[in-house]
Order: C-alpha cells, then sequence, then structure tokens
C-alpha cells in the first residue's frame, strides 16, 4: 500500500485544521488533489460552475463562521478565475485559503501551456501567497498560510504544481496543534483615561460603529446609553448593530438616512469603533473624531482624527465604560431619534403595494421578504439597488446575517455568496437578493443549487437595466449609455434548470409567491418585475447648480425611492 501523497497530506491538514469542505472546479493540475478529497470522508468537494463562485462562496462561509474556508482551481485560466473573489474576500478581511494548482514544476519559466505564476498574481489580494515546489515544504507552508488567513483576516495563497501534489509526503500529519488564538486587545490605562477624558468633556457625541463590533452589542449599548449617543452604522454594521438598540438612528452615506448622515455631522464629538466607512464627505469637518480599531493602521485612514486607539470593540468598551460619568444632556440623542424615526416613516412609506399596479416598487419586495423570512435567514445582495433595499428594509435580530460584497463591490456576487451560506448552513434559510445584470452575469451557477440541492431562494430585481449605474450617470450629469438589459424569462430559465420558477408581475402577486418559494423544499428563483429607477433633479436646483450636481449628490443622501435626492435646502437645514 503506497504512503501518503503531498496532496494526502495536505487534505489531512486542512481537516485538521476544521475544513469540512472545498468549493472548485477540477481540472488536470488539479487531480492530485481532487482524488485525495475522493479518497476521504472528512472534506467535502463542492463542484461550482465558475472558479469565482468558488472564491465568493468560501467567503461567504468564512464570514458567517469566522472560520477558514477554502477554495481552489486549476492550473492559469482556472485559478486566475478564482481572483476577483478573492480580492472581494481580502477585502471583506475574511479567512480563507485558495488552492491554486500550478503547471508541472519542470516546466515553470518555459511560456508552458496555461503557464501563470499565481505567486505574482494573487499577492495583491492575499497577505501569504508561496509556491510548493518540494515535498518537503507540506505542511510548513501550508500552515503558515492557514495561520496567516486566520490572524490577518484574509486570503492565503497556495500554488501547488500538479506533479509535487503526487510526490511521495515526506511528512505525516499536521505540524500545529492548537487552537485559534483569540487575544483581548486594549489600550493602556493612559490611553483609556485620556479617552475618557475627552468623552466626559463632551456633550454631542455621535457613535459610528461598523462591522468591527460584532460581538460587542451589549457593550456598545451600554457605551451609547453613558453618552447619550446616537449610534450611526456603516453598512457592513447594520447586522451586528441596528437590532434591539434604542439608540439606532441608521445608516450614513449615499445610500444611508438622513438621520444617520444628520447626527454625525451635527455632532461635538465622534465616537468611530471598528468602521472602515471610506466616504470622506460625509465625515464632519469640525468635530472633535476619535477612532478605535483593533487594527492600528486604520486609524485616521477615512477622515482626520485627532485620537486613535488599538483596541477590540468588546474589551475596550468594557474597561471604558465604567470611567465615564453619565452624560446629563439628552438634546442630541432626542433630536437624532425624532429625526430617524420621520425618516424610517418616509421609507416606510414608498414601501408599499397596490392591487394590480406595475411596475413594482423594490421597496415593496424587499418589505414583503423582510416580513416572511425567516428569523435566522441569511441573505445576500447584490451590487446594485438591491444593496440600497438590503441596507433600508430589511430588519436585523442578532440572528439573520447579511453576506455582500460590500468593500470590493462587486456585481454578481449575491448568488455566489449564497451558494457558500447554504452549503456551510444546511437547515437555514439563504435568500440571494439578485440584481437582473448580476444574475446574468454569473448565470452559469444557478445550475449549482440543482447539483448540491442547496436550497437557495433567488429573487431577481428585474428592471431590465444596470440600475445603479444608469443612477449614478444621471448624477454626474451625463446620459445613461449602455445600461440597457435584454432579458430572457428568468423564471422560464430557473425551471428548465430544475428549480421552482416564479414571476411576479404586479403588487399583489408579490407576497403569495415570496410566500411559496420561501415554502418550497428545494432551490427556487422568483423574477419580480420592478420600476426601472428613474433620478429626476429636484425642483429647486437651478441649470447651474446642476453643474454641481455629482457634488452635491455626494453631500445629499439619497431619498428612500431613490427618484430625487433630498433636497439641498432641506440637507442645508439640517446642519
Ligand atoms: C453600491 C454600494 C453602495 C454603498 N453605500 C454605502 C453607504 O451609503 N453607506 C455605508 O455605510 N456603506 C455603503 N457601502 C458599503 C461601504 O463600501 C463599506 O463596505 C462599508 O461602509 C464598511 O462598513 P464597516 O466600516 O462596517 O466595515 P469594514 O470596512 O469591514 O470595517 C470594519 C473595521 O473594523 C475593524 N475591526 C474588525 N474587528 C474588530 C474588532 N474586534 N475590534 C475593533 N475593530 C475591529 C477592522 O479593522 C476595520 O477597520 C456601499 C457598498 C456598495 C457596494
Ligand atoms: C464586476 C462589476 N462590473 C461592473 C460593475 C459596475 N456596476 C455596479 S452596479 C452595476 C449594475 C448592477 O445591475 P443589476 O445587477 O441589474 O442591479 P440593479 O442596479 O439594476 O438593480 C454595475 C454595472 C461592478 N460593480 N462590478
Ligand atoms: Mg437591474
Amino acid at each position: 500500500m503506497p504512503g501518503k501523497n503531498v496532496a494526502d497530506l495536505l487534505i489531512d491538514v486542512l481537516a485538521q485544521a476544521g475544513v469540512t469542505r472545498i468549493y472548485g472546479v477540477p481540472g488536470d493540475s488539479l487531480n492530485g488533489v481532487t482524488d485525495a478529497i475522493r479518497r476521504q470522508n472528512k472534506i467535502q468537494w463542492v463542484h461550482v460552475r465558475h472558479e469565482e463562485t468558488a472564491a465568493f462562496a468560501a467567503g461567504a462561509e468564512a464570514h458567517l463562521t469566522g472560520k477558514l474556508a477554502v477554495c481552489a482551481g486549476s492550473c492559469g485560466p482556472g485559478n486566475l478565475h478564482l481572483i476577483n473573489g478573492l480580492y472581494d474576500c481580502q477585502r471583506s478581511r475574511v479567512p480563507v485559503l485558495a488552492l491554486a494548482a500550478q503547471i508541472p514544476s519542470n516546466e515553470i519559466g518555459s511560456g508552458y501551456f496555461q503557464e501563470t505564476h499565481p505567486d505574482y498574481l494573487f499577492g495583491q489580494c492575499s497577505h501569504y501567497c508561496e509556491l510548493i515546489s518540494q515535498a518537503s515544504q507540506m505542511p510548513r507552508v501550508l500552515e503558515i498560510g492557514i495561520q496567516t488567513a486566520l490572524s490577518e483576516r484574509g486570503v492565503s495563497v497556495i500554488s501547488l504544481p500538479g506533479d509535487v501534489a503526487l510526490r511521495e509526503a515526506v511528512e505525516h500529519g499536521p505540524r500545529l496543534h492548537f487552537p485559534e488564538p483569540s487575544p483581548n486587545v486594549c489600550p493602556s490605562e493612559k490611553e483609556l483615561e485620556t479617552l475618557a477624558a475627552i468623552l466626559n468633556r463632551a456633550e454631542n457625541i455621535t457613535i459610528l460603529g461598523g462591522a468591527g463590533c460584532a460581538g460587542a452589542h451589549e457593550e456598545l449599548i451600554a457605551l451609547a446609553r453613558k453618552l447619550q449617543a446616537p449610534i450611526v452604522h456603516a453598512l457592513r454594521g447594520k447586522e451586528f448593530i441596528e437590532y434591539d438598540n434604542p439608540f439606532d438612528v441608521g445608516m450614513t452615506g449615499l445610500l444611508g438616512y438622513s438621520s444617520g448622515y444628520h447626527a454625525m455631522m451635527t455632532c461635538e464629538v465622534l465616537l468611530m469603533i471598528g468602521t472602515d466607512f471610506p466616504y470622506q464627505q460625509f465625515f464632519p469637518k469640525d468635530a472633535t473624531i476619535i477612532q478605535i480599531d483593533i487594527r492600528g493602521q486604520q486609524l485616521g485612514r477615512r477622515t482626520k482624527v485627532d485620537f486613535g486607539f488599538v483596541g477590540d470593540t468588546k474589551t475596550t468598551l468594557r474597561a471604558l465604560v465604567p470611567k465615564l460619568r453619565q452624560n446629563q444632556s439628552e438634546a442630541h440623542l432626542k433630536n437624532s431619534l425624532e429625526h430617524y424615526s420621520k425618516a424610517r416613516k418616509d421609507l416606510d412609506k414608498l414601501a408599499t403595494g397596490q392591487s394590480g399596479e406595475k411596475p413594482i416598487h423594490s421597496q415593496y419586495v424587499v418589505r414583503v421578504l423582510d416580513k416572511f423570512a425567516a428569523q435566522d435567514a441569511i441573505f445576500t445582495c447584490d451590487v446594485g439597488t438591491p444593496t440600497i433595499w438590503t441596507a433600508r428594509y430589511l430588519t436585523m435580530n442578532g440572528r439573520r446575517r447579511i453576506v455582500g460584497s460590500f468593500n470590493h463591490g462587486s456585481m454578481a456576487n449575491a448568488l455566489l455568496h449564497a451558494i457558500g451560506a447554504q452549503a456551510s448552513h444546511p437547515g437555514r434559510q439563504v435568500v440571494s437578493l439578485s440584481g437582473d445584470g448580476g444574475l446574468a452575469m454569473m448565470l452559469g451557477d444557478l445550475l449549482t443549487l440543482r447539483q448540491h440541492d442547496l436550497p437557495v431562494k433567488v429573487i431577481v430585481l428585474k428592471n431590465d437595466s444596470l440600475a445603479f449605474v444608469e443612477l449614478e450617470m444621471k448624477a454626474a450629469g451625463i446620459l445613461d449609455f449602455g445600461t440597457d438589459l435584454h432579458n430572457p424569462d428568468f423564471a422560464k430559465m430557473a425551471e428548465a434548470a430544475g428549480l421552482l420558477g416564479l414571476r411576479a408581475e404586479t403588487s399583489d402577486e408579490v407576497e403569495p409567491m415570496l410566500q411559496q418559494a420561501l415554502k418550497h423544499n428545494g432551490p427556487a428563483l422568483v423574477e419580480v418585475l420592478v420600476s426601472r429607477q428613474e433620478l429626476s433633479m429636484p425642483p429647486t436646483i437651478t441649470f447651474e447648480e446642476a453643474k454641481g450636481f455629482s457634488l452635491f449628490m455626494l453631500k445629499a443622501v439619497l431619498n428612500g425611492r431613490s427618484d430625487e435626492i433630498v433636497d439641498l435646502a432641506e440637507i442645508n437645514l439640517f446642519r
């Protein structure tokens, strides 16, 4: 009986590290690895139709579990297809290991068939990227890759030539046998005193929280209570911050609520916690800005910061809150909450559907979805208008989750993320909120839902356009061009692919069809014929002002229907 080869050892080490599936597409150079997977029973091979899907699926799994997820591609074009998804994983800071098979090791450097250099190609979207050129490097290089992905929270790439994968292994098992470290990181006592002193002096404080507040809900609320501070969130923080939160005043940014914008712009001290909110224009100019982040390199990246502290949210807030006095001034919080309540009502008014109404409003679709989706549903949303509706109309509760391509901003992510979400969470309801452009871009992987019996519910907002880009073109004052989509009947295509396929043409069809799809015991697709959003000039904008329209857009906040922007005068009044 032959001993283990390098590929067997690789799979053993991954299994030992807790990996239970690998997403990918096979190929000659990957044969050693897929054969090693076939011969064991700890790791499942999830065969997708495009390697980009494999990387996004692994990214969603890593986001939802916090643990290492793995994808694989064969040499040259096979692993090149991973790249966009890996950028997304790297930008979302999720631990993903990519196996990039390489051409035969004796051909490297000759311009051989399918030759690329993964160690250069993936350098920019990974923290660690190495070629294994001899058997004795396994498992050390793999383990460094795993450790780096976990500790840096990002991507590692292992490039493995097909022939090296088949060589006899030198070592015979994993070398590392310890659980993932989870240190508490806290600013020093002196820094905490400084932080407390600034906060104790101020009355109008606003908190901007992000994804780095995950797992620290209780501490964040306790902080806001002491400071009487409204909490604004950045989009990736929505799932961790918005629920059970009496201090919530919504999101900021172009897709945000005017109340989020207002609370940030009118504060005296802005306290940023675990956020990398990227849009400079939405930060106040005159406020004192404090930032707390676990990564020192994030401090001051997006705006001028007066005080920066390195710490994890939970540990830092636990140490900080007892040092704070109770803020007696409620005015800032009260104003912000009132503003939020009005903004919320205005948004809710737009989420309606009349019987027989055509086309349907996307807001209504997502509101209905919010109502009928499971309390622990996992939602994925495409970059495009589905991101707007997700941010505004999906209610979080601490158990629901959201996955999106929010930092990298790649189209077509929702279906691919949903595949990883469902594969790693078999009992959970997974809903992909897809654009018609996004779905078409990666349509082939609709087939994966049937092949792997993943009961994902795909809701397609069919507006026959790349609507978000159309909106951006109009905002920039240029005529929209190249945004039309001539779409097929997605419901029929879904049926042909073995999914339940439904098509809602009028508002009254939305509720029964979404309910039917959500209850369906298998994958389902509902295409909903929604309005193509029109961005009209606010009536008070003159031609001269319109020249600076895009600047104005950046300073303003889109109103709920995203067909108008909140009037400039109104924004000024808020200041
Ligand atoms: C079409 C489109 C439109 C968008 N519009 C908006 C918009 O209007 N508004 C908006 O907010 N976003 C918007 N986004 C998303 C935006 O691009 C960013 O992805 C988002 O704002 C970042 O959210 P975040 O700061 O919560 O997360 P991240 O960017 O992930 O930042 C998290 C930060 O927390 C830190 N951190 C991690 N763990 C910890 C810890 N334990 N303790 C302390 N710190 C920690 C990290 O180092 C990082 O700095 C849009 C995206 C798309 C695709
Ligand atoms: C891979 C990629 N290509 C292009 C873009 C630019 N882009 C952003 S949103 C968008 C349109 C999305 O259209 P669709 O999926 O139909 O959603 P809609 O906005 O119409 O609801 C485009 C082309 C991008 N972000 N990513
Ligand atoms: Mg569209």
